[in-house]
């Protein structure tokens, strides 16, 4: 598998909790599910995928500049890093991968405090608010970015 068939996805702090954590808001589906997801989208394309989550900031920050050697881009929900992170999004800037930046609750329908994303404007596809099926979507999009970075 070469590295230009390879996606990253990084899940941020809580994101564990999934089906357990105020599943009004998340739902019921699990990180194993996210995962799965996100593995059969990138597979359906041709894709490997290496799914990592962490609370850490720093452990997420190491997996990014990892990625650089051996992925084509990246899927990332920071979780609440999102609203937060400066060093988050340096990193996400500095490996100069395609991102994709998913959300599974509608972040803008919530808190004024979740309406502000540090990694929106270092990301190229934005999924929002579509659950766990959100994460294929991102996959889906962001495969195609990479074929027209490849194309052109
Ligand atoms: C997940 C989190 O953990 C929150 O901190 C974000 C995001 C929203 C989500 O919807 O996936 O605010």
């Amino acid at each position: 598998m070469t590295t230009d068939r390879r996606l990253l996805l990084v899940n941020g702090p809580n994101l564990n909790m999934l089906g357990v954590r105020e599943p009004g808001i998340y739902g019921s589906q699990t990180l194993a599910d996210v995962e799965r997801v996100a593995t059969e989208a990138a597979a359906a394309h041709g894709f490997a995928l290496r799914a990592l989550q962490s609370n850490h900031e720093g452990v997420l920050i190491d997996a990014i500049h990892a990625a650089r050697l051996d992925c084509a881009g990246i899927v990332i929900n920071p979780g609440g890093l999102t609203h937060t992170s400066v060093v988050l999004r340096d990193a996400l800037s500095a490996v100069g991968l395609p991102i994709a930046e998913v959300h599974i609750s509608d972040v803008y329908a919530r808190e004024e405090f979740r309406h502000h994303s540090y990694v929106h404007d270092v990301a190229l596809v934005h999924v929002i608010g579509e659950g766990v099926g959100g994460y294929a979507s991102a996959v889906d999009r962001l495969v195609a970015v990479i074929a027209g970075q490849t194309d052109g």
